[in-house]
């Protein structure tokens, strides 16, 4: 089993907004290789520290096939500098949300600046899943859940499930 267990809603943790990264040290490497590990295991194709309860502003992705290598990226401080005017719609899931799945329309492509795994600044152009998963991560380090894209009808209902399979698994 992974080292770090996947938080999931209604817990407020991941409605905070994260801190940033001072620095990139062993610590975060040690963290990113966790959230990496619980990511490979969920399966998903990225995680943001909040969701493994450190809100720190720290991401990793993978959006490899699984037939394809490993493609680990790292991701700290990740700062979203342009987006397209472009749109597309795609299909979303959280690992905080398991099991539900619903069509989101964001732009198709754009930039992130952040820091690698050596606190070294880097940039990356991103589009089609890569683009989506970025934007869903960044979210997530500002509280912001692919359900707030939703109506509040669709949206309510998600969290009211939630709520209540909390409840009936940890009675008052
Ligand atoms: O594993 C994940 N798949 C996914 C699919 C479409 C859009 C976004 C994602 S991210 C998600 C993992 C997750 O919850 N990351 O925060
Ligand atoms: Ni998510």
């Amino acid at each position: 089993m992974a080292k770090r267990e996947i938080i999931t809603i209604p817990d407020p943790l991941l409605r905070e907004v994260s801190a940033p990264v001072e620095r990139v040290d062993d610590d975060v490497r040690r963290l990113m290789d966790d959230m990496l590990e619980a990511m490979y295991e969920a399966p998903g194709i990225g995680l943001a520290a909040v969701q493994v309860a450190v809100p720190r502003r720290i991401v990793v992705v993978d959006t490899a096939r699984e037939e394809e290598e490993r493609n680990p990226l790292f991701l700290v401080n990740p700062e979203i500098v342009s987006l397209s005017d472009e749109m597309r719609p795609h299909e979303e899931g959280c690992l905080s949300i398991p099991e539900f799945y619903a069509e989101v329309e964001r732009p198709a492509a754009c930039t992130v600046q952040f820091l690698d795994r050596d606190g070294k600044p880097r940039e990356m152009d991103c589009t089609d899943i890569l683009s989506t998963v970025i934007q869903h991560e960044v979210d997530h380090l500002n509280g912001v859940l692919f359900i707030d894209y939703l109506s509040r009808l669709k949206r309510d209902r998600v969290i009211k499930k939630f709520v209540k399979a909390k409840k009936a698994e940890a009675p008052a």
